[in-house]
């Protein structure tokens, strides 16, 4: 609720090893000095803490032939991320995880499951990140994400410490998709997870889109958790992600979606994540970043 939202922690963290290329470790950075905490003070918002989890920025082992690329050091930021979101959480402040690749919602989901238990997940991406270590064509651990949020893959939210139950596949929720691996649609058709692609974006438009995704992560839930992957946008808004793909969002759905989940007053936790300054230029992506979140926190044009 609104109460929640007064006080904010940020939780920075710098872990890029998930994702496809280097450079999203160096995203929370980027939005801090982008001005993410001028924003919140703006909004009158509280920022209680700003933590950084301390994140390996080399593999331990020199070359990683597992099917998940740098597994152990997934696991290990998962854990580590799954402590500070749920000791947030516990304290009644709304947690913001800045990322990083998307292989760190592990760690958030993992965290907010300790708390809530039917948590509704609304997920803005272009990709799918169902894919698991026997079935991913990349080994890259930031397309695997949901596969262990809803424990597909052998590496899952059970084997965390601390964690709740897995996520229900009926309170998860797509938003922006348009670039599907194979066993990922069979995944999706398989488990009937709700999903508004940027074809249904187009045909319905991004108020209806945002209203259905809030019936379905919020159906029998107790939170909602927005996780929100920056490569959702068209890359000609959003160019520093790591796996760009045309066709997605513009500034005014975006901030309009965002704008219309705040509104609800039902979001309680999010996080933002690939944004990766090596392909950015002029700082562009990681300001747009720091306006979205403002966005969801509660900033209004008027
Ligand atoms: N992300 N489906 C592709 C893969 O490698 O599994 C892309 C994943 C992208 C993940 O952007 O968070
Ligand atoms: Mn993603
Ligand atoms: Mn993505
Ligand atoms: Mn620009």
């Amino acid at each position: 609720g609104s109460k929640e939202q007064r006080q904010v922690a940020v939780i920075k963290v710098p872990f890029g090893l998930g994702g496809a290329r280097g450079g999203a470790e160096l995203g929370p950075d980027e939005l801090i000095t982008a001005g993410l905490k001028r924003e919140i003070a703006r909004l009158g918002l509280v920022l209680t803490e700003e933590v950084r989890v301390e994140c390996p920025l080399v593999a331990d082992a020199p070359i990683d032939r597992n099917r998940a690329k740098y597994l152990h050091e997934v696991r290990q930021v998962s854990e580590r991320v799954c402590a500070e979101v749920s000791r947030v959480v516990a304290g009644g402040v709304f947690p913001l995880v800045l990322g990083g690749d998307h292989s760190v919602a592990i760690g958030t989901m993992a965290g907010l499951t300790s708390h809530y238990s039917n948590l509704g997940v609304i997920w803005f991406d272009a990709h799918a990140d169902l894919n698991t270590e026997e079935r991913s064509l990349s080994g890259n651990m930031h397309g695997m994400s949901l596969a262990a949020a809803l424990g597909h893959s052998a590496f899952n939210l059970s084997h965390i410490p601390g964690v709740g139950p897995f996520i229900n596949p009926s309170n998860l929720v797509y938003v922006g998709l348009r670039d599907i691996d194979e066993y990922e649609k069979e995944q999706i058709r398989a488990h009937g997870i709700k999903s508004f692609t940027m074809h249904d974006i187009d045909r319905m438009g991004i108020q209806w889109v945002v209203e259905q995704a809030v019936a379905v992560a919020g159906k029998g839930s107790d939170g909602i958790h927005l996780s929100f992957d920056m490569d959702c946008l068209d890359p000609r808004e959003a160019p520093g992600v790591g796996t760009p793909v045309p066709g997605g969002l513009n500034y005014r759905e975006a901030h309009f979606a965002l704008e219309l989940l705040a509104s609800t007053n039902r979001i309680t936790s999010m996080e933002l994540v690939e944004v990766n300054p090596l392909f950015d230029h002029d700082r562009h992506t990681a300001r747009l970043g720091v306006e979205l979140i403002a966005s969801l926190l509660g900033k209004r044009i008027l």
